[in-house]
């Protein structure tokens, strides 16, 4: 069993779809191994996505991620990281295809409704991130 770190971020959070994307998650097989929601600050935003710190979306990005609370997840299936990917779908939503999480819940290719780690070890850095103990 593999584990992935995933996030509902701030715009799906307040258009209602925590239920909706977690019952999804169940739905496909995922288990959910840990939970909770928070309020990012913007330190942790920008730890979080340091890779971007260079790219012009940045600061956009980081405004987004700490404008609400976000829910933190880590799901626990097989092949998890490479399942929760396809099952969200292209990061921008009209690229998404149909029925992925992104194509139903997202608005355009910064408030894309959920994060997923991209790798294996991306994802044990992520979860250690948001749940250390
Ligand atoms: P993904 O989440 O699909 O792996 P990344 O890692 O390339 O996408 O980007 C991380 C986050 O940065 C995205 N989820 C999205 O919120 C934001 N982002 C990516 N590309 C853009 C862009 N061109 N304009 C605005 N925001 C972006």
């Amino acid at each position: 069993m593999e584990k992935t770190l995933i996030l509902i971020k701030p715009d799906a959070v307040k258009s209602s779809h925590i239920g909706h994307i977690l019952s999804r998650a169940e739905s496909e097989g995922f288990r959910i191994d840990a939970l909770k929601m928070i309020q990012m600050s913007k330190q942790e935003a920008e730890e979080f996505y340091d890779v971007h710190r260079e790219r012009p979306f940045f600061s956009s990005l980081i405004a987004f991620m700490t404008s609400g609370a976000v829910v933190a997840a880590v799901l626990c299936a097989e092949n998890a990281v490479q399942k929760w990917r396809e099952l969200i779908g292209a990061t921008d939503p009209s690229e998404a295809k149909e029925d992925t999480i992104r194509r139903l819940y997202a608005e355009n290719k910064e408030k894309n409704a959920v994060h997923g780690s991209d790798s294996n070890e991306n994802a044990t850095g992520e979860i250690r991130f948001f749940f250390p103990d």
